[in-house]
């Protein structure tokens, strides 16, 4: 499948590089380092990485700006279903191709390589640029960790295997990765968002099974002086709370009306119930969004039922 898809990326002079909306640095990452490495190997095509920008994540790297091209090839990165591609207009390009590590959503691309066991987009890269002619240097290696580091979460995850480990050694050996220059490129944050967990960690409820939630509302938000994204990023510091194997985030976003939940777990599978909430995602990393206070509660009845039906069955 990699020489499919580089013969893919060889074949246009115009490629565009998509990833999913609500930027991570796995998805920025990902593709600014394939449009990096393409560029690098083939100086005369127009390469592109768009979506709209981030400013938490500014200093990772430059995006570019749309540009409509005839003749060209979309190569998605790190997005499982059509409506969570950032900006590009997925049915005008000549030829689509999907690089993923999230659980199967639906096809939308003529050529799809998903390897849901993969930590991470870039880990998928890493082994893309090893298998084919792309050349890679220093930044794009130092992208290509940040990528892995970041949805793995410091390699906590089983996603990380000895493969990950194997082709980080190997990026290590090869190239010159600056782990003390790069990791405060993706974990640096504002005062502001650590005195918003500490209101978190205060106000965090307990269901009887064990689901930690938090509601943070537009008043909150305003009153800790940080946007709905900043907010509903704080979910991965509060992993490892005993009696906790499940916790959320519950983010009104007052701009688009709607309530964005993040739920993480411990051991517990909980995309399927996201799934019912107008999301989806990981097994142990998922997402929702909806309307009310009331559903986003509802949600948090359900993972507490599903670790009852658990706690049941032992
Ligand atoms: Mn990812």
């Amino acid at each position: 499948m990699f020489n499919e898809i580089y013969k893919r990326i060889k074949e246009y002079n115009n490629i565009v590089i998509a990833r999913h909306i609500g930027v991570d640095p796995d998805a920025l990452c990902s593709s600014l380092a394939l449009r990096d490495s393409i560029r690098l190997t083939f100086p005369n095509k127009n390469v592109i990485a768009i979506g709209s920008g981030s400013q938490k994540f500014g200093s990772i790297g430059n995006i570019d700006k749309y540009v409509k091209y005839d003749n060209a090839l979309l190569i998605v990165l790190d997005t499982p279903d059509k409506r969570r591609v950032d900006t590009a207009i997925v049915d005008l390009f000549d030829y689509k191709i999907k690089i993923d590590h999230h659980p199967f959503i639906e096809r939308f691309c003529d050529l799809e390589y998903i390897d849901d066991n993969k930590s991470s987009a870039c880990e998928i890269i890493m082994e893309l640029l090893e298998s084919v002619d792309l050349k890679c240097n220093d930044e794009i290696a130092e992208l290509l960790f940040m990528g892995v580091a970041s949805d793995s979460n410091r390699f906590l995850f089983n996603t990380c295997t000895s493969s990950t480990f194997r082709l980080i050694s190997d990026y290590m050996d090869k190239y010159n990765i600056d782990l003390e220059k790069l990791y405060p490129k993706i974990y640096t944050r504002p005062m502001e968002e650590v005195r918003l967990q500490g209101y978190i960690s205060l106000n965090m409820k307990v269901t009887d099974n064990g689901v930690g939630y938090a509601v943070i509302d537009n008043n909150t938000q305003a009153e800790y002086k940080v946007d709905s994204a900043a907010a509903g990023n704080m979910i991965n510091n509060f992993n490892f709370i005993d009696g906790v194997p499940v916790w959320v985030t519950i983010t009104e976003d007052i701009r688009n009306s709607i309530f964005r939940i993040s739920v993480r777990s411990r051991g517990v599978t909980i995309n399927k119930v996201c799934e019912k909430y107008n999301g989806g995602g990981h097994i142990h990393a998922a997402g929702a969004r909806v309307k009310t206070v009331d559903e986003a509660l509802s949600l948090v009845n359900d993972l507490d039922k599903l670790l009852g039906e658990m706690k049941n069955d032992n």
